[in-house]
């Protein structure tokens, strides 16, 4: 459900009173996390607040362009985000694109019951997955990306949208719709894209910064998770894997494997594409995409075959973190993915 301007405009007069408001987003943060990230900082800064925006593990280099000059906490240097939030001594949490404790780990418990408790909270968020991580919300399921309620919020606000916040904006839109080409990308989405360019966003420049600097450790290790392709269930099922030593063949980290779940849905007559990222610590990470219904191909919900499996996300995009062995792992989605429909 859209959200009412009445609700986004007494949320603007609530951050409107924080003076050191912090901003926090999911781990493992993509295009939208970071985009509402740098815009929504912008905007609190505008009447003399000073937000501390606070990224609970590295951001991808590739987004890095969107703060150069201007850092976010937490992307060049280690810190500890619970004690790095108590020395800011914040007035109010705005957390955007997630609501799920375990997203935000290791701020859950700061959030929960540490000296985050007695603050006032807002979630801004248009995933499925709904812990009780604010007082506040702006929920909306039917955006395509976090970005776009953020647009929709500082329009309703009077918010001007400068330069970099429309380029960050842009970034979150365009990557939660795969620059555009995704099922979720609705007419909303590209009368917001359209607003973005007019306060100055180059869609096609952002995608050559984004996509076309990728360092060979990245292309090496798209080679070697194609190089795992099995195509179960007579083709319709693309499953890949990539494990420590792949990693360290191509010279890769965990921040270099996003994406690459999609590569396989390119297969004429694959619906659903699995990724399956085994950790040091003998946790496989699985990623999961699938094709939107058609005329052949059945409404398939992974996000409900990853809520299976402790994770979360949308009904085309979906994960969890997963205890056990490859193969075990590997057998256990796959089960339910069938049962799924696929
Ligand atoms: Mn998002």
């Amino acid at each position: 459900m859209p959200i009412s301007q009445d609700e986004f405009r007494r949320l603007a007069d609530t951050v409107a009173t924080w003076r050191r408001p912090l901003l926090l987003t999911h781990a493992r943060p993509d295009g939208d996390a970071v985009g509402c990230l740098v815009a929504m900082r912008a905007m609190l800064r505008r009447d003399g607040a000073e937000p501390l925006a606070l990224i609970v593990n590295a951001a991808a280099d590739r987004y890095a362009f969107l703060w150069e000059g201007d850092p976010i906490t937490g992307t060049a240097e280690a810190i500890d985000p619970p004690a790095r939030a108590d020395a800011f001594a914040p007035d109010g949490v705005l957390v955007l694109d997630t609501c799920s404790y375990a997203q935000l780990e290791p701020m859950s418990h700061w959030l929960r019951s540490g000296p985050g408790r007695g603050l006032p909270k807002i979630a801004l968020d248009h995933h499925i997955t709904r812990d009780p991580v604010a007082d506040e919300y702006l929920i909306d399921e039917s955006a395509s990306a976090s970005a776009l309620i953020v647009l929709d919020w500082a329009t309703a606000a009077g918010w001007p949208i400068e330069r970099r916040s429309a380029d960050a904006l842009m970034v979150g839109l365009a990557t939660d719709t795969g620059w555009f080409r995704y099922s979720n990308t609705d007419a909303r989405t590209l009368t917001a894209a359209a607003r973005l360019a007019e306060c100055g966003a180059v869609a096609a420049a952002l995608y050559d910064k984004i996509y076309n600097c990728e360092k060979p450790e990245r292309v090496r290790l798209e080679a070697a998770a194609v190089s795992t392709l099995e195509l179960p269930g007579d083709g319709r099922i693309a499953v890949m894997s990539l494990q420590p030593h792949h990693f360290h063949a191509a010279g890769a980290t965990e921040s270099d494997t996003s994406d690459i779940v999609n590569i396989p849905m390119r297969i004429d007559g694959v619906r659903v594409s699995l990724l399956l990222v085994v950790d040091t610590a003998g946790v496989v990470r699985v990623s999961l995409r699938s094709m939107p219904p058609s005329d052949v191909v059945p409404d398939i919900n992974i996000a409900e075959v990853a809520a299976a499996f402790g994770g979360g996300g949308h009904s085309r995009a979906a994960g969890a973190r997963v205890q056990g062995s490859l193969e075990a792992v590997k057998k256990r989605v796959l089960a339910k993915l069938c049962a799924a429909g696929a």
